[in-house]
């Protein structure tokens, strides 16, 4: 690594002890902006990368509810407001036992680039709460989402933070978030994304996320004059983003041959197409956070405590959560013939896995190859400003168009001199440029 980004680094470090996650992230996009940055010196003279790395506003409080057995439970909230360079802060909100600090700043940074590559005007956040969803009933779901929004209602709004789901956070707690939204601020304004379809949601946007990295894979095979038509894929993960991805990969002609959840992994060699695509949706809703009564009903088989990156495969989609791919299984993969590895959950590989990849194979990076979700958070944002709901095929046809100009950003700012596309250099120059030059435009501010 070069001395000056090593400098940069330590400094970042410095600031940010222990926050391993945050500190992976910030690291791959300086090194890829490094250079691009030299010959910009006006980014330079502005400390554009001392700014970048520096959350706006973070904010943190006590959750205080009381569990089914009346006994009173504390959880942390957070809202890490990154960037407003581009627009309202706007991120997901992720309810899981391993929310830290360090992992929201790592989704919010990461968020604000990717909310540039979509070309719509959000600036990046991120919150969440290390609250555990698992097993919780519904009322407790509610009271858990109540006591969250009750301080969380004071920081947020149409036009200043948009929050939105992420793991654990889906369509029903979207739902009380915002009716206690709602009843603190006596106003019904699009403050939050994903919301149900009867208040304001937007059409495709529970399909969204997946829908978009099939669409952006395509893009990527088409470079070397391939489709989607018979490829084996190994996805992980069970959730939402899982979900759509298995249902456009499926519709696209390929076969889809594992899912995987904090119990293991299924292969399924038949293919998960059908009901067992819509059967996603009801593990999804027992809470209990595993995949392996799909076997039960559908047949093929189980691998405990595995993960499904041992299969052979042409194509690898991580949609789970941050470094779910190692190195190793960066290796086993690509023995056994995968070409192409892109991240549906955001920095699904650990860096010398994607740093691998992407020499040897084709690999692109979550905040690209996921930008759908937000992409079309976007959207539901710009109906609820115009109060009025567009129908699927006019969602679906913008969210095909922003992912096609992604991909097309990512060649223009990532090909190689040898004519290969660096997905990576590409989506963190492409997002970079125009937060600098927002930041740039701005002021010091
Ligand atoms: O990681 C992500 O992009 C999301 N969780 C979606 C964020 C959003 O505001 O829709």
């Amino acid at each position: 690594m070069d001395a000056k980004i090593k400098e940069f680094m330590e400094s970042v470090r410095m600031k940010n002890p222990g926050e391993d996650e945050f500190l992976q992230a910030v690291e791959e996009v300086v090194e890829t902006v490094w250079d691009f940055y030299q010959e910009n010196p006006h980014y330079k003279k502005a400390k554009i990368l001392e700014r970048m790395t520096e959350p706006e506003r973070v904010i943190m409080f006590r959750v205080p509810w009381i569990d089914d057995n009346g006994e009173v439970q504390v959880n942390r909230g957070y809202r890490i407001e990154f960037n407003s360079a581009l627009g309202p802060y706007k991120g997901g909100l992720r309810f899981h036992p391993s929310v830290t600090l360090s992992g929201l700043k790592f989704l919010g940074f990461e968020q604000t680039f990717k909310n540039s590559l979509t070309s719509l005007p959000m600036g990046g956040g991120k919150g969440g709460s290390d609250f555990n969803p698992k097993g919780k009933s519904d009322t407790e779901i509610m009271r858990f989402c109540q006591a969250f929004m009750s301080e969380l209602f004071r920081h947020i709004g149409p036009n200043t933070d948009v929050p939105a789901g992420d793991i654990g956070v889906g369509g029903r707690e979207i739902g009380y978030l915002f009716g206690q939204y709602k009843k603190l601020k006596n106003e019904f304004t699009g403050v939050l994304t994903g919301k149900g379809l009867e208040y304001g949601g937007s059409l495709i946007r529970p399909e969204a996320t997946g829908f978009g990295a099939i669409y952006f894979v395509r893009e990527m095979l088409k470079t070397v004059g391939e489709t989607l038509e018979g490829k084996t894929i190994a996805v992980s993960g069970f959730g939402n983003v899982a979900w759509g991805a298995v249902k456009k990969a499926v519709e696209l002609g390929a076969k889809v041959v594992t899912l995987s959840g904090p119990d293991g992994y299924v292969h399924d060699p038949e293919g998960i197409s059908g009901e067992k695509i819509d059967y996603m949706l009801e593990l999804r809703a027992t809470n209990m956070d595993v995949v392996e009564p799909y076997v039960e009903r559908f047949g093929g088989e189980f691998h405990a405590g595995k993960k499904p990156w041992e299969q052979k495969v042409d194509i690898a989609i991580p949609c789970a959560i941050q470094n779910e791919l190692n190195e190793e299984d960066a290796k086993t993969l690509i023995a056994n013939g995968c070409a192409l590895i892109a991240e549906a959950s955001n920095m699904g590989c650990t860096a010398e896995a994607a740093f691998l990849a992407s020499e040897k194979i084709m690999f692109a990076p979550g905040k690209a190859v996921n930008a759908g979700g937000v992409a079309v958070s976007g959207l539901e944002m710009s109906q609820n400003s115009m109060r009025l709901n567009w129908h699927e095929q006019e969602v679906d046809d913008r969210l095909k168009h922003i992912m096609t100009n992604i991909h097309t950003t990512c060649v223009k700012f990532g090909t190689d001199p040898n004519g290969k596309v660096n997905y990576i250099k590409g989506a963190n120059i492409g997002g970079f440029v125009k937060v600098a030059e927002a930041m740039i435009a701005q002021g010091v501010v």
